[in-house]
């Protein structure tokens, strides 16, 4: 089973993003648009492992109170396109906490630093970075918890399912 720990976009971050691709599209970019129920922050790529139950078991463990993070900038790391989140120790706190609990559990992971983002288009095409609006206008929304997500390849991309969710406290 290919595993990730993320936090699902809620409406008005994820209507953000949409408009941006919006844009992009008008502008004739073409690549594989994220459709709106896959936007996600992902704290911890686990991938192929069999043991789902040890893995909510370690997201249990983890404590955490609810916050609240801001999406406010765009980026691209080659023909990849992100929404960024704005600097938050919240979140930092909780994706070191997560990854600390995983190791424990020696339950593999990507190492990667994390960087808070939300990839909402992959090989994009006939796309000038220059040309691409940076700033966006912030949009907020609530972590109340964390879901064990599971990724299959559709006929049509990639589907993400929730395996199970950890609430904060
Ligand atoms: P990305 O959006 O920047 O590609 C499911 O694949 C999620 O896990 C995506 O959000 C992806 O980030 C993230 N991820 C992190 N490390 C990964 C890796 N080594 N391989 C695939 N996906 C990874």
């Amino acid at each position: 089973m290919r595993l990730f720990i993320s936090i699902p976009l809620e409406d008005e971050p994820a209507e953000l993003i949409s408009d941006v691709q919006k844009t992009f599209r008008q502008q004739n970019v073409r690549g594989n648009y994220a459709p709106r129920e896959n936007l996600h922050i992902t704290l911890a790529f686990i991938g192929e492992y069999n043991d789902p139950e040890m893995v909510l078991a370690a997201m249990s463990r983890v404590r955490f109170s609810p916050f609240s993070v801001t999406v406010d900038h765009i980026g691209c790391f080659d023909e990849l396109w992100w929404a960024g989140l704005a600097e938050n120790r919240a979140l930092e706190a909780l994706a070191r906490e997560l990854r600390r609990e995983l190791a424990e559990a020696d339950i593999p992971f990507d190492k990667k630093r994390f960087r808070a983002h939300v990839t909402f288009l992959r090989r994009a095409e006939n796309m000038s970075a220059a040309a691409a609006p940076r700033q966006i206008k912030p949009a907020s929304m609530a972590v109340n918890g964390i879901s064990l997500m599971l990724s299959t390849r559709g006929k049509s991309g990639m589907i993400y399912t929730e395996l199970g969710y950890v609430a904060a406290e």
